[in-house]
This record gives C-alpha cells, sequence and structure tokens, in this order.
C-alpha cells in the first residue's frame, strides 16, 4: 500500500477517471501494454483530484508517446528523445502546474538518454512514466537499449549481440531521488507510484515493463506475471540505498516490481527560490547598473 498518496478531503469527489478521457481515438494495437498505463494515468490524477487545466504531459516520439493524446489535460506529442527537456522547461516557466514526462525506452534510453542525468542531479519537480516494451515499436520493430543480447528484430534478424542497458541501475547512479518499477498489467500498483512519483517534490522515475505484443509477441503477459516479484512483500526497505543497488544488479531485475528508492532531498525549484530571496535581498537592478558592470 501507498505511504505517500493522500487522498485530498473534499466533501465529494470532483474528478473520476471519465474526466481524463480524451476524446482521441487510440490507434495502439490490441492488447498493447500501454493502455495499462494510461489507464493507470487517469486513476492516478482521479485519485490526486488534479483539475485536468493544472496537468502537462509531455511525450517525446514513439508509439507509446502518443499517450499524451488520450488525456484531457496539456499534452504536447513533442521531438524524438526531447520529452525530459522539454518538461523541465514547462515546469520552469510555469511551477503551478503537475509536469509529467512519458516515452518509450528508445526515447528514453537512445537518443534522449542525456537527459536523464541531468534532470535526476537538478532534480527537477518531474514525473517520468519510461514505457519500456524492450524495441522500437512505432517504427516497425528494431532492437532497442533494452533488448535482451540474442534476441531477433527487424534490424538484427541474426540475434542482437549488444547487451542490454540496465534502467534501474543507470536512473539510481545518477542521483534519480523516486525510483520505481512496474507492470503495465498491474495498474493498481503503477497508479499508485504514479500518484506518489506526483507528489514527491523532485525528480520521479516510474520505468514501466510495457509489452509490445505485436512485435515481441503475445506470451509477455503471462510469462512477466509467473515470475514477477513484489518487492514490498520480499521486505524491500526503498530508504536503504544499498538494498536499492542490490535490487539493480539482480539478475531478475526487470520482474521485481514497486518502490525500489527514495530519499527526500531539495528540488530545483526549492534551491531556485532561495536563489530568488537572495536576488530581491539586493535590491532592485535597473537595467544601467548592470551595463556598469561591464563597463558598457
Ligand atoms: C530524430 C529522430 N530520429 C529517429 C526517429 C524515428 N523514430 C521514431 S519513434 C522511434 C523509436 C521509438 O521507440 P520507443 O521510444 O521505444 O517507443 P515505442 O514506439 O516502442 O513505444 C524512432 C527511432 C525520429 N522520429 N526522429
Ligand atoms: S507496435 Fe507494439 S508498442 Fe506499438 S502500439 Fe503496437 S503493440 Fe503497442
Ligand atoms: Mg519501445
Amino acid at each position: 500500500m501507498s505511504v505517500e498518496t493522500k487522498v485530498p478531503e473534499t466533501a465529494h469527489t470532483v474528478y473520476g477517471v471519465k474526466d481524463y478521457k480524451s476524446d482521441l481515438k487510440s490507434i495502439w494495437c490490441p492488447g498493447c501494454g500501454d493502455f495499462g498505463v494510461v489507464s493507470s494515468v487517469y486513476k492516478a490524477l482521479a485519485r490526486l483530484q488534479l483539475p485536468p487545466e493544472n496537468v502537462a504531459i509531455i511525450s517525446g516520439i514513439g508509439c507509446s508517446s502518443r499517450l499524451p493524446g488520450y488525456v484531457a489535460t496539456y499534452g504536447f506529442n513533442s521531438i524524438h528523445g526531447r520529452a525530459v527537456p522539454i518538461s523541465t522547461g514547462v515546469k520552469l516557466a510555469n511551477p503551478e502546474l503537475t509536469v509529467l514526462a512519458v516515452g518509450g525506452d528508445g526515447d528514453g534510453f537512445s537518443i534522449g538518454g542525456g537527459h536523464i542525468v541531468h534532470a535526476a542531479r537538478r532534480n527537477v519537480d518531474l514525473t517520468y512514466v519510461i514505457m519500456d516494451n524492450q524495441v522500437y515499436g512505432l517504427t516497425k520493430g528494431q532492437y532497442s537499449p533494452t533488448t535482451p543480447m540474442g534476441d531477433v528484430s527487424t534490424s538484427t534478424t541474426l540475434g542482437s549481440i549488444e547487451s542490454p542497458l540496465n534502467p534501474m541501475l543507470l536512473c539510481l547512479s545518477y542521483g534519480v531521488g523516486f525510483l520505481a518499477q512496474c507492470f503495465s498489467s498491474d495498474t493498481k500498483m503503477l497508479a499508485e507510484m504514479i500518484a506518489d512519483g506526483i507528489q514527491y517534490p523532485g525528480f520521479a522515475v516510474i520505468n514501466v515493463i510495457s509489452p509490445c505484443p505485436t512485435f515481441r509477441g503475445h506470451d509477455q503477459f503471462k510469462t512477466i506475471k509467473e515470475v514477477a516479484v513484489d518487492l514490498e512483500e520480499e521486505g524491500h526497505d526503498p530508504s536503504n540505498f544499498d538494498m536499492a543497488m542490490k535490487v539493480t544488479r539482480r539478475p531478475d531485475h526487470q520482474n521485481c516490481f514497486g518502490l525500489i528508492y527514495r530519499e527526500d532531498k531539495p528540488s530545483y525549484h526549492a534551491r531556485l527560490e532561495k536563489v530568488r530571496e537572495r536576488s530581491r535581498a539586493r535590491g532592485v537592478y535597473e537595467a544601467a547598473d548592470v551595463l556598469k558592470q561591464f563597463d558598457v
């Protein structure tokens, strides 16, 4: 059970799941894991009773990056690999907005891989939901950075010879303060983690194992369910960094679900506000004062 999520104390519920559903008809393949993710986003927003006009969902490019279109909040299906920097800009421009970045394993770990590092060290108040299907779905099934070695794809017809990237280890190493991994079929756990991530004041990453039945087979849902590990039931302590590291190094780390790590630390905005206070204390600067510093 989530410890973080508190449903606002209102006399009655104002927003239901249906209030977050857009009219856009989905073009995801039947059975795509991403349906579980969008459904969890609806549940998380309803759980927190967030007015749709106070939420922005920013994605890159990919099947998974179509998600903002299916949610009746502000949204931007942007540029491949740029969900995180654009979300950062949106949050800085309007800190009152709840900002979610969403996208695929290719978008986040391939072309956009460099951005996670900087969002993590800045600790920008964003919730990043990564839909990891171990493939480039939109472009017809090429291997991705998380495709297991040896797997056949449309661009590795004799099997991939590359070692897959470990998303959890990467995030933890770079200082992500809220890190969870979920299975797209478990919408209860996923909705809780998204809601907790939204309430976490900093950069929260939720890596979702979200199968692509079209390019990686239909049996994955059954296989993953059979081997899934519930970290909370196993006694995992998400406040313990060493334990979290051990989880990410497990051979079955991709099947470990729940909150992996949580550390509360000042967000980018909290630190920025301190700088603003110091600046205000100096008094108002006129443009001429600034120019004087440069002898202009
Ligand atoms: C700059 C750029 N390079 C390449 C592409 C082509 N492209 C579009 S989506 C994509 C990969 C999508 O994979 P992923 O992010 O895992 O999303 P999925 O479709 O699997 O959900 C690629 C290579 C592009 N749109 N823009
Ligand atoms: S190709 Fe795969 S990821 Fe894309 S919509 Fe179809 S099932 Fe989903
Ligand atoms: Mg993908």
